[in-house]
């Protein structure tokens, strides 16, 4: 059986956020209820501990890259041990916003950090945990910036220069073709299109693993 949990991913600003309403919109009207909702990093008191460690600066001390790349695997094994995992278990259905596709475009492609040591922590922290279908949003990283800026100051990670994005944007999209789970998007449509781009997948893909109830009605 296909696992019941969705993850939808991007750059900063992609749209992650409003994609999520959708996918909640589509399950809803399949019937489905029992939805548990989760954010990378974070999700735990714990997790949510290490995402204010990572998104913000420590004064006058560097956070390097291999102290990020541990505590968002921290974050994320209590989060999948604690949430996830229990959540799938009981039959609910589970959306992510991030998962650990994050780390392998962001600390793989934006921190340039060594793919065996990647492969290392995903298969020791993600396991047997794989999700049945992610949404890769994808916009250039110049526009998704303007976004989050507009909305807020940036972060420690939205600091970051243009090419790192673009490296995460190309892991993202490498990844992407080389795994067919990993459905792209693009998100520089106007939220309509991006929204009924989303619900046809979504759709296909629930009819697909046998959980459409109710083909073709829907927006
Ligand atoms: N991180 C995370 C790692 O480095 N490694 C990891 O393994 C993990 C898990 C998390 C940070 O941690 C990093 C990545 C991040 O830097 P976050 O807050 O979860 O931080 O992630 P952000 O990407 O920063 O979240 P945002 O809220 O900025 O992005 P969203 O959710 O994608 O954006 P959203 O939906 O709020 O939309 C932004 C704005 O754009 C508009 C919306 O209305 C909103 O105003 N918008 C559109 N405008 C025009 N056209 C469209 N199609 C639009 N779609 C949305």
């Amino acid at each position: 059986m296909k696992s019941k949990f969705i993850v939808i991913e991007g750059l900063e600003g992609v749209g992650k956020t409003t994609a999520c309403n959708t996918i909640v919109d589509v399950l809803n009207y399949q019937g489905i209820e029992d939805i548990v909702f989760t954010r990378e990093p974070g999700g735990t008191p714990l997790a949510e501990k290490l995402r204010e460690l990572i998104k913000n600066s420590v004064e006058n001390e560097e956070i390097t890259n291999k102290a990020e790349l541990l505590m968002i695997y921290a974050a994320r094994i209590q989060l999948v041990t604690h949430v996830i995992k229990p959540a799938l278990a009981r039959g609910a259905w589970v959306i992510g916003d991030r998962h650990d596709l994050s780390s392998q475009a962001y600390q793989g492609g934006g921190r340039c950090i060594d793919a065996s040591l990647l492969r290392c922590l995903r298969n020791t922290i993600v396991d047997d945990l794989k999700p049945g279908i992610t949404l890769y949003l994808d916009l250039p990283p110049a526009i998704g910036l303007k976004r989050a800026y507009n909305r807020n100051s940036l972060d420690r990670i939205e600091q970051e220069s243009l090419d790192f994005f673009e490296r995460a944007r190309e892991r993202y999209l490498t990844l992407a073709a080389q795994d067919d789970s990993i459905i792209t998007i693009d998100a520089s449509q106007n939220i309509t299109k991006v929204n009924t781009q989303i619900k046809f997948i979504l759709k296909s893909w629930l009819n697909q693993i046998g959980e459409n109830k109710c083909i073709g009605t829907h927006g």
